[in-house]
């Protein structure tokens, strides 16, 4: 069942939501309430115990999102970039349960950045990735110079970056940001498929798997073992760690219930 609102639909089928950017006839380019309404329906869902997985796809096959919307942006002051539109990616990036991102064609500037929000990203041989801020005289602003410096280095990240070309399913693929390159059509059914055998996991554990991946990024290695080992720990006090190892030892398949 599709719930509708003005820019993000939700659909659900058991423990995956799919959310979709509906902007279609503008390559679902991301302007302000968009995002603010994306950031809204995450976080609800990262409060809903009964899903376990989401998947981030745009309408249509054009685009999964061509970036912000620069007709909104264009006529902003310093100002104004630098208070308003942060805080509702600042809650995307803190949704704690696993994104996948569905891309079918363009991912450019904030839409290759929203994809990079994911933790994984199943794109289509036609997906088009690249941050063309430097050919409208800015820069990437929505955490692209980190992320892509963090994932695929310096030298690769300088090129996407300074030269705001678009890159290939396939070139990304092999450096390192795309999980899985899949036929033309197929990206919002493979990414469904990964997450419901996603969903099917230990819901707390894939909670503090994330948190844990994500402090990589964040800290130096002694802190993020640290903090590792106790996330490790504290699932010993929960009742999936005990059904998963009583299965494995009675040979049958773990029933999970997130507790
Ligand atoms: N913003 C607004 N409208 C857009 C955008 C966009 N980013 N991209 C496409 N559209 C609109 C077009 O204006 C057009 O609208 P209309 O039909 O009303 O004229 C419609 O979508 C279809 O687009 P095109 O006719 O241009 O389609 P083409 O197939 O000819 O071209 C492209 C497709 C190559 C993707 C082209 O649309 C394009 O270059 N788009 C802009 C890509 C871009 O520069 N993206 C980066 C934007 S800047 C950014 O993302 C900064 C992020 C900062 C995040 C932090 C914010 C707080």
């Amino acid at each position: 069942m599709a719930e509708e609102t003005t820019y993000i639909l939700v659909e659900r089928a058991d423990a995956v939501a799919t959310v979709t950017i509906n902007r279609p006839d503008k390559l679902n380019a991301l302007n302000w309430a968009l995002i603010n309404e994306l950031a809204g329906k995450l976080e609800a869902l990262d409060r809903d115990d009964a899903i376990h997985c989401i998947v981030l796809t745009g309408a249509g096959d054009r685009a999964f999102a061509a970036g912000a919307d620069i007709a909104e942006m264009s006529g902003a002051s310093a100002a104004q970039m630098a208070l308003g539109p942060f805080e509702g990616w600042d809650h995307i990036r803190r949704v704690r349960k696993p994104i996948i991102a569905a891309v079918e064609g363009y991912a450019l500037g904030g839409g290759n950045e929203l994809a990079m929000h994911a933790d994984i990203i199943i794109a289509s041989e036609k997906a088009r990735f690249g941050q063309p801020e430097i050919l409208l005289g800015i820069m990437a602003g929505a955490g692209g110079t980190q992320r892509l410096s963090r994932t695929l280095g310096k030298f690769r990240a300088m090129e996407i970056l300074l030269t705001g070309d678009q890159f290939t399913a396939q070139q990304m693929e092999d450096w390192g940001v795309v999980n899985h390159v899949v036929p033309a059509g197929q990206a919002l059914a493979e990414a469904q498929k990964l997450a419901a055998k996603i969903a099917t996991r230990a819901p707390i554990a894939a909670l503090l798997t994330k948190e844990a991946v994500l402090a990589a990024f964040e800290t130096p290695l002694e802190a993020g073992l640290l903090h590792e080992k106790r996330l490790f720990a504290m699932l010993f006090s929960t009742d999936d760690q005990k059904e998963g190892m009583a299965a494995f030892i009675e040979k049958r398949q773990a029933h999970f219930t997130g507790k």
